[in-house]
């Protein structure tokens, strides 16, 4: 620095200098110098020797030369950054390799509804079936074979091959799955393990769009034509008097209102469909079409809404694939789901659908049992067919919730339960009737829907029926029927309501199903004294409730009839388990019987102006005392049972595929057999 300072008198200034890169001072004065500050002052000195044109030269060249660096530094990050990226995305290829590629076959259609947990369960999409080009439409036996089949075969196949391949995959990921096992019952281990997951994919379609084959139809025999007969009957008087609201009366030619939502006509639309009446159907449809409005300030029955609207609209878009019937199921089902807030999740038996409210009946915060477990097929369905969980999230949550609660005996459950504490209420009485019954039902028939994967409500069912076995059953006198009573406070009581005689028929459908196969010889004692409460009695019907003699008496018979129980609601139970029976068993005394039910419906219900009538007493053959009311369910299950007992088509409407709801609405089994 001392040295430049006096510059001034130093060598004279040169106007130019060559510049040299060669040490010229590496040997110099004094010989050889490395030292760092040598080496510094050095070149700081030839720097001030160079001319301000050099110093600039040189300074842009270096210049020149970082901006070249800084660009390739950056181009040469992003080369890397890819490279690093591409060999991560290969190592989480290699690994989903399998799950990636089934879960996007070629021959699937892209997905209608994205949803956020798609990524988590691919192989869900799989169970979508392809696009196809033609949906049915019309009552079955009325429906023209389906264009293109050849190609829907194929792509059918090669769908199904995939998901073969997948099932495969899947196997290898689950190798230990558990065999369930409950006294003498035993589940393969393919029907067993985890529940299914309440996150739902993406919307499915309906069940008629993936029927294949169609097969020559079955010819519709006498018995079931008048089965057609009786229906039409049933329809011109709730045509002529009571259209579009909820129950034909028809000795009085008017109706009653009860939700104020046309509910005969809904639980009549599937039945329509199946008997083939494509007139009567076309017709209704224009009804929900334009008059069908769910934005009213009525309060409903969550649970009668539910199996009548909600399953009857599902059902009814299954086997029409018309989307009209699932956007209105979409609409009711939204606007019953306030029921589910509560402080316990057991839902409120009454909702206000316009207003968004719910509440429990006015003398009590206690739901029915049966009413809280039986709204699970339709709500589980809806969610599978929007691809919106909350509906399925709401239900599996109630049946996990009583699954774990105490206060059953044996599996049997309480009647009430209460909705701000989730605890079952007035312990001790037990029953398969009024406020218990589908409990049952819906705990096999769920197990079922779900594909054989949840434990628990298998479990419970099992549970359930050791529990009937060991509490409930008894057998009367004279001729030893075996019948289910109810316990009181540890009394057995020898009272049965009709409404038992759903048991036959699910016992029969679990045995189908691969449980015990005493389940089986159950339900055929049970059946039998299903029908004898209608053989038994002078018109030929059952009442709502009869009394079994446990002791023998001269001159009495094993059905005893209390004055209040002896009316005749036109109730399903009996024909739908007379149609389980016969279809597993094919033994026709089961169509037999049905045949003479029907036959006393017509001789004691039938109102000559249209429609037919619940009954007062089922003992007074010269005069039953109509009651003036044409149920709901009349249309909705009876008759569409009796369709269905005296038709040998196992393929109309068939168990393997389709599990109804407990107002016998068919829904779609998840993994049909
Ligand atoms: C129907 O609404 C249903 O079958 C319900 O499960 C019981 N009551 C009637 C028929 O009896």
């Amino acid at each position: 620095a001392a040295m430049y300072s006096g510059a001034a008198a130093g060598p004279p200034r040169r106007d130019f200098i060559s510049v040299t890169l060669g040490p010229e001072e590496t040997v110099g004065v004094g010989g050889y110098n490395n030292s760092k500050a040598w080496r510094r002052r050095s070149c700081w000195r030839k720097w001030k020797q160079l001319s301000r044109l050099q110093r600039s030269v040189i300074l842009f060249l270096f210049a020149f030369l970082a901006v070249c660096g800084v660009i390739s530094y950056t181009s040469m990050g992003e080369a890397w950054k890819s490279i690093t990226n591409k060999s991560l995305d290969d190592q989480r290829t290699e690994q989903e390799i399998p799950r990636l590629k089934l879960a996007n076959p070629a021959v699937l259609p892209a997905p209608q509804k994205a949803d956020a947990n798609h990524g988590d369960y691919p192989e869900l999409s799989l169970q979508k079936p392809p696009k196809l080009p033609h949906v049915r439409r019309g009552p079955s036996n009325l429906q023209i074979k389906a264009p293109q089949r050849d190609t829907r075969v194929k792509t059918r196949h090669d769908t199904m091959r995939a998901v073969e391949e997948l099932v495969k995959v899947d196997k290898v990921e689950k190798t230990e799955k558990s065999i369930i096992s409950w006294r003498g019952a035993v589940i393969e281990p393919d029907q067993s393990t985890e529940p299914p997951s309440t996150k739902i994919m993406e919307p499915e379609k309906p069940s008629s769009v993936e029927a294949e084959d169609q097969k020559e139809p079955v010819p519709i025999n006498e018995r079931q034509l008048a089965v057609i007969e009786a229906f039409r009957h049933a329809w011109k008087g709730y045509k002529d008097f009571a259209w579009g609201h909820d129950e034909l009366k028809p000795l009085s030619k008017s109706y009653s209102e009860w939700f104020g939502l046309g509910l005969t006509l809904i639980d009549a639309l599937d039945t329509m469909w199946i008997l083939g009446l494509k007139e009567e159907f076309e017709e209704a449809r224009k009804w929900v079409a334009n008059d069908l409005v769910f934005d009213k300030n009525v309060d409903v029955n969550l649970f009668e809404s539910t199996i009548r609207i909600l399953g009857g609209l599902l059902s009814t878009y299954h086997l029409s694939g018309d989307s009209l019937f699932l956007e209105k199921a979409k609409d009711i089902g939204n606007r019953l789901m306030p029921a589910f807030k509560t402080p316990s999740k057991v839902p409120y038996s009454d909702v206000n659908i316009g207003r968004g409210t719910a509440h429990p009946p006015r003398w009590t915060s206690d739901s029915t049992v049966a009413e809280v477990t039986s709204i699970q097929l339709e709500f589980r369905e809806l969610s599978r067919l929007t691809g919106d969980e909350k509906f399925q999230k709401a239900v599996d949550e109630v049946m996990k919730h009583v699954h774990t609660l105490s206060g059953k005996n044996d599996g049997l459950v309480p009647m009430f339960i209460n909705t701000n504490s989730g605890q079952f209420t007035h312990l001790g009485v037990y029953t398969l009737g009024a406020r218990a019954d589908s409990y049952y039902e819906y705990l096999l028939k769920q197990w079922i829907q779900g594909g054989k994967k949840e434990n628990e409500l298998l479990e419970d069912y099992m549970r359930a029926i050791e529990g009937v076995k060991k509490h409930l059953l008894q057998r009367s006198e004279p001729k030893k029927l075996t019948f289910v009573g109810e316990l009181a406070h540890g009394h057995f009581s020898a009272k049965m309501d009709h409404l038992v005689c759903f048991l036959p028929g699910t016992l029969a459908l679990g045995a189908h199903n691969g449980l015990a196969a005493d389940h089986m010889k159950l339900a055929e004692t049970l059946i039998e004294t299903c029908y004898q409460m209608y053989a038994q009695v002078e018109t030929g019907l059952s009442p709502e409730i009869v009394h079994f003699n446990l002791h023998a008496q001269k001159g009495h018979k094993d059905v005893e009839i209390k004055p209040a129980d002896r009316h005749n609601l036109l109730r399903p139970e009996t024909v739908e388990s007379l149609f389980y029976m016969y279809r597993f068993t094919g033994d026709k005394k089961y169509q037999d019987w049905g045949w003479e039910i029907l036959q006393n419906f017509n001789k004691y219900t039938r109102v000559p102006t249209g429609g037919y009538t619940s009954i007062n007493n089922v003992q007074n053959p010269s005069n039953p005392e109509p009651r003036d009311k044409m149920e709901s369910f009349f249309l909705g299950e009876t008759l569409k049972y009796m369709f269905l007992l005296f038709s040998d088509d196992i393929d109309l409407i068939n168990l393997d595929k389709y599990i109804f709801n407990t107002e016998a609405h068919p829904l779609p089994i998840w993994v049909p057999a």
